[in-house]
């Protein structure tokens, strides 16, 4: 090769990168994204949005910027989406269940037992069925990303051990605005009241309710130790989280600056199920060394529940439509082989 040809082919692919990097550079502007969740900074949803913030960035060359706010201080899951959808706020994390009264279709995850394990709920939330419900946001105004793990759901109340399902009686209980979960506790026989989850630790606190139920990791990461005595090993039911884009907002990003969004978000939820898993392990131990009465439920309590609870499948099956539910049903018979 002579060396004109050499020098030649060099400017060539020089110009080639700089205008392919050109290209991206142009595609991704300077951005400031508002991402609000529920809990606090040092729980695993705080974790997780932490880590998405610094892969934006990362992947952005720094232009693009996640403020992450958390402890509800940009509002209820139900004000965030609000403010999504409106385009007053870009970004939030929030459970799925407080969205039904958005999409309907949402309810399919509320389904009492409906995973055995994470690993199911991962194959299932990650698979078509995940999809599609996620892509049922879209017309209202919402962008789904990715699937996080709440995780699953336990009981927790002041007034007294729950060993057998007549326990429940005239037990206020805290639920999710969700009327799967109402009807859900309704139906077990505790004085089941919807309330946000911003205003949950106050209710404990002043005694307006007797308990709630969550993941392990969240009865500890908001302290809920401190004003619940007893906690009842149930996993009733698995609470997914999902990290929604106001579709507003996400129409009027660029391909590379979704493509940025995207994959700090899966790069997140790889974490975040991680992380929430290592701590789960280890949460329960940690609750009784905070003072928590800690109890089980026999299988034959656990049954009793299981069909108790199977009333109510009609009706959800009724709201989030029968193809979806034996679709879902099918996901999760091929997860479990
Ligand atoms: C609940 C949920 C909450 C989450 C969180 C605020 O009990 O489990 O912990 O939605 O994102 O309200």
């Amino acid at each position: 090769m002579t060396t004109f040809r050499r020098t030649l082919l060099a400017a060539v692919s020089a110009a080639t990168l700089v205008a392919s990097f050109g290209a991206i550079a142009q595609d991704i502007k300077p951005r400031i994204i508002r991402f609000g969740y529920g809990l606090n900074e040092v729980s695993n949803q705080g974790r997780a949005v932490k880590l998405f913030a610094e892969e934006v960035e990362k992947a952005s060359g720094g232009k693009m910027k996640v403020r992450a706010v958390g402890a509800a201080a940009l509002g209820s899951d139900a004000q965030m989406q609000q403010a999504l959808i409106g385009g007053a706020q870009e970004m939030m994390v929030g459970s799925t269940a407080t969205l039904v009264g958005i999409t309907k279709e949402m309810a399919i995850w509320d389904t009492p037992f409906l995973f055995n394990n994470a690993k199911e709920a991962d194959v299932v939330l990650d698979g078509p069925v995940g999809q599609k419900v996620m892509d049922k946001l879209q017309e209202k105004g919402l962008v789904g990303l990715v699937y996080w793990e709440n995780g699953f759901r336990n009981l927790t109340n002041n007034k007294r051990a729950v060993n057998k399902l007549e326990d429940l009686d005239s037990i206020k209980l805290r639920v999710m605005p969700n009327p799967v979960f109402l009807e859900s506790f309704k139906t077990l026989g505790a004085n089941a009241v919807p309330l946000s989850f911003s205003e949950l630790f106050t209710a404990l606190e002043t005694k307006a309710v007797d308990g709630q139920e969550n993941p392990y990791n969240t009865i500890l990461s908001s302290k809920f130790y401190e004003v619940q005595k007893y906690l009842t090993v149930t996993n009733h039911v698995y609470s997914p989280w999902i990290v929604l884009v106001s579709k507003k907002y996400w129409d009027g990003l660029s391909k590379a600056e979704q493509k940025v969004l995207l994959d700090a978000a899966v790069k997140s939820r790889d974490f975040e199920r991680k992380d929430t898993r290592e701590e789960a392990a280890k949460a329960l131990a940690e609750l009784k060394a905070k003072g928590m009465q800690v109890n089980e439920l026999t299988p034959t309590e656990t049954n009793r529940m299981r069909e108790k609870l199977s009333a109510i499948n009609a009706s959800i099956a009724a709201n989030v439509g029968e193809a979806l539910w034996k679709e879902t049903q099918a996901a999760v018979a091929q997860a479990r082989k």
